[in-house]
């Protein structure tokens, strides 16, 4: 049983490894979609271009999947909006 135990702490391991290099892979601000280094509306249109598109299938942009569920759903233009709006309120 020692193994498995061994097998499961090693897969939690890869896990939080996975987590954090993807963390980093992340672009700054968070946001910004197409990666010009501003958040407007053009990320949002973006997100709403590529709606109900998913991993693997063609016309799936992984930059649009915002949560990185691997789905381009409503959850993604909700959270776009949300930072869109967050970025918006700290313009002057
Ligand atoms: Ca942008
Ligand atoms: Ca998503």
């Amino acid at each position: 049983m020692r193994s498995s135990l061994q097998l499961i702490v090693a897969s939690a391991l890869f896990g939080a490894v996975l987590a954090a290099g993807s963390a980093l892979l992340q672009p700054e601000p968070r946001g910004d979609v197409n990666g010009d280094g501003l958040v407007n509306y053009d990320d949002l249109k973006l997100v709403i271009a590529h709606l109900g598109t998913r991993v693997g299938q063609q016309g799936f942009d992984a930059r649009a999947d915002v949560n990185g569920d691997g789905v381009v759903d409503v959850a993604d233009v909700s959270t776009e909006s949300q930072l869109l709006e967050r970025e918006m309120s700290h313009s002057p």
